[in-house]
């Protein structure tokens, strides 16, 4: 009898563990594709969007786990993760986060895009001078995370050397994936890139230093890029979802805050490492 119970305390918890009270769930806003009957997305297919991990492999970690129940809790037919750049710099542990990502250690399939700061440990890679304006933001972290001596080159000095240690230390999985992470991706109404896209130009014309990383040029515009842009790289406190994009950053090496913007038909909604509190949704 009281096993009995014990057990069926444990399989309430299990389930309890499955159920979105477990997490922040918000519904957004719904989108109208055209036509009554068109969808944002083809029908069967769910997107996870993560935005800028910044060497937070223990978020990366959490928000895995959550998209894992979040597939259990709700089946989808076709379900894809679309990571959208910055894995490395300014948090801990870079290396841990690409050997995560460099062996498919995630629940779903996935997308890996660059990021602006993946494109600068490509560079420094192949131009040591590079480290002159890596190290001031972010690069000195990663560089740990691989186990690379920083005091010189937090002085300034030592750029070869570090650069000869990376080398050596750099898996060659690791560099592979880096290598292979694309600038952009298209699925269904969505384009997704780490930074955004220039205003006026087609999507399809798009050069990588904008989709790596302009600014205020694409945060600033209203009107429509052609599809909705789904980006990282401008850290916000809240998911912005706004008719033209939509912004999954939310600064993660600094608020602990993990996001994944989930799209499915013509809904989106939010997982996040963040627990506790609704939040509510930036629209306008
Ligand atoms: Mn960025």
């Amino acid at each position: 009898m009281l096993q009995n119970l014990r057990r069926f305390k444990f399989d309430v918890g299990g389930a309890a563990n499955l159920l979105p009270s477990a997490w922040r769930l918000f519904r957004g806003q719904q989108r109208q594709a055209g036509g009554a009957d068109q969808s944002f997305l083809p029908a069967g297919c769910r997107v996870y969007a993560i935005g800028d991990i910044h060497g937070r492999a223990d978020l990366l970690d959490c928000l895995g786990e959550q998209i894992w129940r979040d597939v259990i809790e709700r089946p989808c037919e076709t379900v894809l993760t679309i990571f959208l750049g910055d894995y490395v710099d300014r948090g801990p542990d870079s290396a841990t986060v690409i050997e995560r990502l460099a062996s498919n250690n995630f629940p779903t399939s996935f997308i890996p895009l660059r990021g602006n700061h993946e494109a600068v440990m490509l560079q420094f890679l192949e131009d040591e001078s590079v480290l002159d304006k890596w190290r001031h933001f972010g690069g000195v972290e990663t560089l740990a995370s691989y186990n690379v001596e920083v005091t010189e080159v937090m002085r300034g000095r030592g750029f070869k050397a570090a650069q000869d240690r990376l080398r050596h230390n750099l898996p060659d999985l690791h560099r592979e994936f880096l290598e292979q992470t694309c600038l952009s991706y298209t699925l269904g109404e969505y384009f997704f890139c780490h930074a955004g896209v220039r205003p006026g130009v087609a999507l399809d014309q798009q050069q990588p230093r904008d989709l790596l990383w302009i600014r205020d040029e694409f945060l600033g515009a209203s009107e429509s890029f052609g599809k909705i842009i789904v980006h990282g790289h401008n850290a916000v406190p809240t998911v912005e979802i706004l008719p033209n994009r939509i912004n999954a950053d939310t600064g993660a090496y600094a608020t602990n805050v993990l996001t994944a913007v989930v799209l499915e038909g013509n809904d989106s909604w939010i997982l996040d490492t963040a627990g506790g509190a609704a939040i509510s949704l930036t629209n306008g």
